[in-house]
């Protein structure tokens, strides 16, 4: 497939300076940038097929973390919210079980759509070095959800391939931390967490690109309600060549080291 026939390129020319700006001045603005029908229907169409006929290969993984993705401290007790363990569970097929000829490969390698995220998001990315991380696609089935947490990537750029039915809603509260100063933040966390303080709704149809800061946002993906899966592709960068993603993390989303 063409760059023209994967991508909405009139409604959305990353090719532009001045689209590429206005991505930018939104993305820094909101802390999330969502481009609607970024994917032309035919390729959703030809994604939504491809994941139907890999899903056999998903791993599904079921895992509780707190909402700092660390090991427990054993200076808090274990309700506090800097240890309360949180759900999460999904599938994943990995890098190396995307088909050879998916539009996915074509986009993820793209100079020019690397180029427009690098000058967005205003770091340099690179792909990861094992075979497993860098396109994985994701599905969330009736019943599952990714908890609360704060991303230890400073940036996450995904698709969505099919947006539930019911349910699946990506919440979001922004700066409820700072990492770099070493704020944790534990009470607007556990007030998001417990549903006192409010969270917003990040809306995303099928074939939408999107680009959202996590480290310093607690966000969730609430329980999937209806019995059509989420499908989300994550599209995963590195700033620094060479990365591989931990041994501890492929263990847990893949199943396996390669
Ligand atoms: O599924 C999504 O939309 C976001 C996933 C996410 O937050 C993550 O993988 O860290
Ligand atoms: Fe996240």
């Amino acid at each position: 497939m063409t760059y023209e026939a994967i991508i909405n390129l009139q409604q959305h020319p990353i090719q532009d300076a001045n689209y590429t700006n206005e991505c930018k001045a939104k993305l820094d603005r909101n802390g999330a940038l969502v481009m609607e029908n970024f994917l032309t229907d035919s390729t959703i169409n030809f994604l939504q097929n491809e994941a139907g006929e890999v899903r056999p290969l998903a791993y599904f993984c079921h895992q509780n973390h707190n909402a700092y993705l660390l090991d427990s401290d054993p200076e808090f007790p274990s309700e506090h919210i800097r240890n309360l363990e949180l759900v999460s569970d999904k599938g994943c097929v990995p890098h190396d079980q995307v088909p050879e000829d998916s539009p996915l490969r074509t986009l993820y390698e793209w100079s020019d759509f690397r180029e427009f995220l690098a000058n967005v998001l205003e770091e340099p990315i690179f792909p990861y070095a094992d075979t497993l991380s860098s396109i994985n696609i994701n599905y969330f089935e009736k019943g599952q959800q990714l908890g609360w947490h704060y991303d230890n990537a400073s940036f996450a750029v995904t698709l969505m391939v099919q947006a539930p039915e019911q349910g699946g809603e990506f919440e979001y509260r922004e700066r409820v931390r700072n990492k770099e100063a070493g704020e944790q933040g534990f009470f607007d966390t556990e007030a998001v967490v417990n549903g006192s303080l409010a969270c917003k709704t990040l809306a995303m149809g099928d074939g939408a690109l999107v680009l959202f800061r996590g480290r310093n946002s607690l966000h969730r993906v609430a329980p999937v309600t209806s019995d059509q899966a989420r499908i989300l592709v994550t599209l995963n960068f590195n700033t620094e060549p060479g990365m591989m993603l931990s041994e501890l993390a492929r263990m847990t989303f893949f199943g396996r080291l390669e």
